[in-house]
């Protein structure tokens, strides 16, 4: 049976680019394979950049980010979730990994080079972070992970890793492969600049547990085709992220409505974003109102987390075992 492993850092309020770029395929991953879908809260990646690491709110943050995943569909009980700085293997066979990865092939790493050029004082752990996140996936022997477009370098670097582990100590790693919702790839943030991303801040993201009235005040100033100056200018669908929000919450008439009314003039861009703040409200309504219920009951949240990084303990410990033995390091 398949493994399925990804995580989640907590840098802020997960967004919609998360969901439908990641944990819808968490959901359904954990449906079909069960305590075989193992999913993180990566808290240890979260303080790797400096730029969005805040000590105060980390812990708030990371329960925040359990809640998120269990209100859009994740039974906690079905699944394997957990904190990963709760299960220390994770360090361990991500410090293994930095032994065989070369400092060349980090530093190639786009997302290591459009946040460091950010930074005046780079952190060794920011370049590390593909090394832990081989270990992450690796740990369990998982061979599928849901994650959006941005992480497919990473991947790609976790299968080389796992191929030389292989090589230099004997057939031990599956080579993982990424699986991706075809539908979002890499929703780009409300304020037109790039992907959306937590570590962006929030005028980038649309939060799948913000206030609708909040979204609506991000929509409302949210560009759309610069082309379209006058109300009585077609505009062009193609080149509006309005239009990718929609194909993600509206139903197919809503979307050939707003595409054929945008090319002819016949909607306006305010009268489209109310559109779309219709069907935003159907589809996070019941996630809000999920959210709510599990805040009201945090002991519920907390014994899941703490249930669900025994269950992946379990997991990793003899997985962990092989490796030392491979390794050679001294069994006492
Ligand atoms: N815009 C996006 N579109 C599609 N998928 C996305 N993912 C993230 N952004 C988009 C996917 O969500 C999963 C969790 O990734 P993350 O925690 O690294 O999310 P983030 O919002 O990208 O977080 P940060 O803190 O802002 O991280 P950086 O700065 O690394 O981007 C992943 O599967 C990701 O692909």
């Amino acid at each position: 049976m398949p493994r399925v492993f990804s995580g989640i850092q907590p840098t802020g309020e997960p967004h919609i680019g998360n969901y439908f770029g990641a944990m819808r395929n968490y959901v359904r991953l954990g449906e079909e394979f069960g305590k075989n879908s193992i999913y993180c809260v990566v808290d240890l990646h979260a303080i790797t950049n400096p730029a969005s690491f805040e000590p105060a709110l980390l812990a708030q943050r990371t329960f925040e980010m359990a809640v998120a995943n269990f209100a859009v569909g994740l039974d906690p009980s079905r699944v394997t979730f957990f904190v990963q700085s709760h299960v220390p293997e994770h360090q361990e066979l991500s410090w293994i990994f930095t032994t065989l990865t070369p400092v060349g092939e980090l530093e190639r790493m786009t997302q290591y080079k459009d946040k460091s050029e950010q930074l005046e004082s780079v952190p060794a752990g920011l370049l590390m972070y593909p090394a832990l996140m081989a270990a992450d996936i690796l740990l369990y022997k998982a061979d599928t992970v849901p994650v959006g477009e941005d992480q497919t370098q990473h991947i790609e670097l976790t299968r080389e890793i796992a191929r030389k582990f292989n090589h230099a100590f004997g057939e031990t790693f599956p080579e993982p492969r990424a699986v991706y919702n075809k539908q979002a790839l890499r929703i780009p943030g409300v304020d037109g600049n790039g992907k959306m991303g937590k570590s962006k801040g929030e005028s980038s993201t649309i939060g799948i547990l913000e206030p609708l009235d909040a979204i609506w005040q991000k929509l409302r100033v949210a560009p759309t085709d610069p082309a379209r100056v006058r109300r009585t200018d077609p505009g062009n669908p193609d080149v509006c992220l309005i239009f990718d929000y929609h194909k993600l919450f509206s139903g197919l008439d809503t979307i050939q409505t707003v595409d054929a009314g945008c090319r002819t003039a016949g909607i306006g861009c305010i009268d489209c974003k109310k559109t779309l703040l219709a069907g935003m409200t159907e589809h996070l309504s019941p996630i809000h109102e999920r959210a709510e219920a599990l805040k009201a009951d945090p002991d519920f949240v907390r014994d899941a987390l703490a249930q669900g990084a025994k269950e992946a303990r379990a997991v990793a410990r003899p997985i962990m075992e092989e490796v030392r033995e491979k390794v050679g390091f001294l069994k006492l």
